[in-house]
C-alpha cells in the first residue's frame, strides 16, 4: 500500500499532500477560535469543500488551526486514502481490505532520543504549562465551552497489564491548568482502565496529543478490541513503527512528531460539569460530568497547528475515516470468528451493512459475534445480498425497499446502549441498556428456484441486458455523445 516516494508521516506532510490535491485551502484572512472557526469549518464540511487550516487565529500570532482534516473530500474517501498513502480514487470497499491486512501486521513503535522529537522544541513546566497558550476552539454555539481535545489522541496505560490505549475522547477545557476528559466507563478501553486506578484511590496519569500523523488519530477512533495497541496500528497503517518519545512528567510515549502533548494525571475522585457538546449523532448531548485532568507539562512544536474535529450529521471527519476502518475491523472479527462475508461496511454510527450469501443460521450468527466485538453495533445491523454494494447508500436503501419482508424485521432487546444516541429512552438512557435492530433484506433461502427466477431478477444495466447489447452500448458510448459521462 506504501508509494515509493520518501514520505515524513508527519501531520505538516500530511497537509503538504491535502493542499496538492486541492483538498486543503490555506486562510489568511483573520478567524476567531471562538465559533468563527467551527462554523467555517462545518459549513466547508457540508459542501463538500477543501479542509480550511487557519492561520491568521485572532490573538494566536504564529499558531494555526486545521479542521476537518480527515473530513469528506472529492470523493468522499480521498482525505483517508491520501492519509494512508494510497490513490485518492480508491473505492471505499478496497479501503476497507487494504486497513484489513495492514490490522493483521501491526508493527512495534520506535523510541526516539528527546532530540529527535519535534513535539519537544519547547518543553513547559509549571505556570508556563498553560493551556490558555493555544487556539482551543469553542466549536458550536451549542457546546458548554472550549474542546481541547476533539481530534486528539488520549494515551493511557493499564496498571495491571502495562497495556498503552490510544484513544479520541472529548476534551472540554476548564481553566489553564485542568480540562475534563469524557470516559463513559463500560463503553470504552479508557473508562475501563480508569477504574482500576480509581479502586487503588491514584491519579491516572495521561498524554493528550494533538496534531499527530493521521494514521496515528485514524487508530485512536478504530474499533479494536481490549488489550491491542493502538499505537501499533497506527504504524501498520504507516507501514512502519510509529517513532515514539517518552513523556516529560510520566512513563507514557507519545507520536514524537506531535504539534502538541499534553502531560496530565486524572484525578481519581473528582468529577465536574462537562458538556453540552454536539456530537457524531448529528444532536448534542446533554450536560453531565467527567472526571477532571490535571496538567503536569506542556510540550509542543514551534508555531505549533491545533487540530480539531467537528462532528455532526454524517459526512465528517469522523464519519469518513473511523466509519470504513471499523468496517475492517468487523470484517476481521467475523473472519477470526470463523465467518467469511463479502463486505461490511458502515455510513451512520454504529450501523453495519453486511452483505453474505444467505445460508442456514448465518445472519444469527454474524449478528452474534458482531455483538460481542468491540462497539461495532449499537443501533442495528443490515443484511443484504451479495450483489448490493454496501458502501453505496442508494443500493441498501434499495435492498430494504424491494426485498425486505416487514417479517425479517427483528428487534433484540437489553443490549448495552452508548448514552450519547439520541432515541434512548429516559429509562433505558439510565439503565444504558436499549434494543437494537436487524434488518434482513436477504431473500429466504426456503424458496424454490422456479420462485426466485419469477420474481426476484434483477433489471440494472449489468444485469437486465444480454452481454452482446451492453458490449454494443458500451462500444458506442462516444457517439451517443456520453464521453464525458
Ligand atoms: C472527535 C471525537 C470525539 C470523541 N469523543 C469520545 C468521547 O468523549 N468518549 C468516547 O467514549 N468516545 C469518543 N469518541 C469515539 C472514540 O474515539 C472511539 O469509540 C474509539 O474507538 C475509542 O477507543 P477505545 O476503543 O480505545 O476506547 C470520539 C471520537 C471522535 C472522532
Ligand atoms: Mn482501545
Amino acid at each position: 500500500m506504501r508509494q515509493p516516494v520518501e514520505r515524513r508521516w508527519d501531520l505538516r506532510e500530511f497537509i503538504e499532500l491535502l493542499e496538492q490535491a486541492g483538498e486543503l485551502r490555506r486562510v489568511k484572512a483573520e478567524v476567531d477560535w471562538n465559533l468563527e472557526a467551527g462554523a467555517m469549518s462545518r459549513l466547508a464540511c457540508e459542501r463538500r469543500g477543501p479542509a480550511p487550516l487557519f492561520e491568521n487565529i485572532t490573538g494566536y500570532p504564529g499558531q494555526s488551526l486545521a479542521s476537518v482534516l480527515l473530513g469528506p473530500g472529492e470523493p468522499l474517501h480521498a482525505r483517508t486514502s491520501i492519509a494512508l498513502g494510497v490513490d485518492r480514487n480508491t473505492p471505499p470497499l478496497e479501503l476497507v481490505e487494504i486497513v484489513r491486512r495492514a490490522l493483521r501486521s501491526p508493527q512495534t513503535p520506535v523510541t526516539v532520543r528527546k532530540e529527535q522529537a519535534p513535539c519537544k522544541e519547547v518543553i513547559l513546566k509549571g505556570a508556563d504549562a498553560d493551556l490558555n497558550r493555544f487556539p482551543v476552539p469553542w466549536v458550536k454555539s451549542l457546546d458548554g465551552g472550549r474542546y481541547i481535545g476533539t481530534w486528539d489522541i488520549v494515551g493511557i496505560r493499564d496498571p495491571e497489564t502495562g497495556w498503552v490505549n490510544w484513544a479520541t475522547y472529548r476534551c472540554m477545557l476548564k481553566d489553564a491548568g485542568h480540562f475534563t476528559v469524557l470516559l463513559l466507563s463500560e463503553d470504552q478501553h479508557g473508562g475501563r482502565i480508569f477504574k482500576k486506578y480509581q479502586a487503588e484511590g491514584r491519579p491516572m496519569p495521561i498524554a493528550l496529543v494533538i496534531g499527530a500523523e493521521p494514521s496515528c488519530h485514524m487508530a485512536a477512533t478504530s474499533s479494536i478490541p481490549v488489550g491491542v495497541s493502538e499505537a501499533e496500528v497506527a504504524g501498520a497503517l504507516m507501514g512502519q513503527g510509529v517513532p515514539i518519545v517518552k513523556c516529560e512528567t510520566s512513563d507514557l510515549m507519545v507520536p514524537a512528531t506531535a504539534e502538541i502533548v499534553i502531560e496530565a494525571e486524572v484525578l481519581p475522585a473528582e468529577r465536574v460539569d462537562e458538556g453540552p457538546f454536539g456530537e457524531f449523532t448529528g444532536h448534542v448531548t446533554h450536560r453531565g460530568t467527567a472526571p477532571v485532568a490535571r496538567v503536569t507539562c506542556i510540550t509542543h512544536r514551534r508555531n505549533p497547528i491545533f487540530t480539531m474535529a467537528n462532528m455532526s450529521k454524517p459526512y465528517d471527519d469522523y464519519a469518513v475515516p473511523a466509519y470504513m476502518l471499523r468496517a475492517a475491523c468487523a470484517k476481521n472479527w467475523l473472519e477470526d470468528h470463523g465467518v467469511n462475508v463479502k463486505a461490511v461496511f458502515y455510513h451512520v454510527p454504529e450501523i453495519a451493512v453486511v452483505a453474505l450469501k444467505p445460508a442456514p443460521g448465518l445472519i444469527q450468527r454474524v449478528t452474534s459475534i458482531l455483538m460481542a466485538g468491540s462497539r461495532l453495533i449499537q443501533n442495528g445491523i443490515v443484511f443484504v445480498e451479495e450483489d448490493v454494494d454496501p458502501s453505496n447508500i442508494e443500493d441498501i436503501f434499495w435492498s430494504i425497499c424491494s426485498r425486505m419482508h416487514p417479517d425479517r424485521y427483528a428487534v433484540i432487546r437489553n443490549v448495552p446502549a452508548l448514552p450519547l444516541i439520541p432515541w434512548l429512552e429516559p429509562k433505558e438512557r439510565e439503565m444504558r441498556q436499549a434494543p437494537l435492530w436487524i434488518m434482513n433484506s436477504t431473500f429466504p433461502l426456503d424458496w424454490t428456484e422456479h420462485y426466485r427466477d419469477e420474481h426476484t431478477r434483477v433489471c440494472d444495466f449489468a444485469d437486465g441486458w444480454t452481454g452482446e447489447i451492453k458490449q454494443r452500448v458500451l462500444q458506442r458510448w462516444k457517439d451517443y455523445g456520453y464521453e464525458d459521462i
